[in-house]
């Protein structure tokens, strides 16, 4: 990582000394991460606790610092915080961002967790959301691997994993491949990680389509 930090270098002539307003070192000091003066001017705490004497530790060296040895990004110092303060050592807001279960899954995969899910980078015909929703590998060809139809003479009936975090089931029928209704469809309850559909059998041509929506 190139760059501009504020720490004070045994006297060397272009350090300030002093605080500096953040950014004041430019895009050269914006780290990585983007943020901006991650190295020097203020040392910034963070939420680890030293196994070894149970200190806390706060990282990134200051604008007091006369070696560069703290601004490492491997180097800690540790403290105590105490009642008191100084114009070294800082905090830095942060958010935490939770995965949801299909960003987790995604990852497990291989996929960026902000990959688009409805995309089918294998062109299998399958694409990635509904890979999830069956419990199936995205990586794998499943163009055979779809819940087929099972028919007895009254019944025309689909059963499918239906367990997936977050993820919304609904069987829908058709006599013309064009309209499509819940009407008609029942749905067992779910059994084993899987739900049964099930149309009556009427004497017309009937389709049955799974939708999986996010
Ligand atoms: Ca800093
Ligand atoms: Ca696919």
């Amino acid at each position: 990582m190139a760059g501009a930090a504020n720490y004070y270098f045994g006297g060397y002539v272009g350090s300030p000394v002093r605080l500096t307003d953040v950014g004041a070192y430019g895009p050269n000091s914006v780290s990585y991460y983007g943020t901006n003066d991650q190295g020097g001017n203020v040392m910034e705490w963070t939420d680890a606790i030293s196994a070894y004497d149970s200190m806390r530790i706060p990282r990134g060296g200051s604008w007091n610092d006369n070696l560069g040895y703290f601004l490492r990004s491997t180097s800690r110092d540790y403290y105590v915080p105490l009642n008191g303060y100084s114009d070294y050592t800082g905090f830095r807001i942060a958010s935490v961002y939770v995965f949801s279960p299909i960003e987790i899954w995604l990852q497990s995969k291989g996929f960026p967790f902000d990959t688009d899910i409805k995309s089918d980078h294998n062109n299998d015909g399958v694409n990635i959301l509904m890979a999830y929703a069956l419990n199936l590998d995205p990586n794998l060809n499943l163009s055979g691997e779809m819940p087929r139809p099972v028919n007895t003479p009254d019944h025309d009936s689909l059963s499918f994993y239906a367990a997936a975090s977050g993820v919304t089931y609904t069987v829908e029928t058709s006599t013309d491949l064009q309209h499509w209704t819940t009407e008609g469809v029942s749905l067992s309850d779910l059994k084993a990680n899987s739900i049964t559909a099930t149309v009556k059998r009427d004497g017309a041509n009937r389709f049955m389509r799974l939708v999986v929506s996010k």
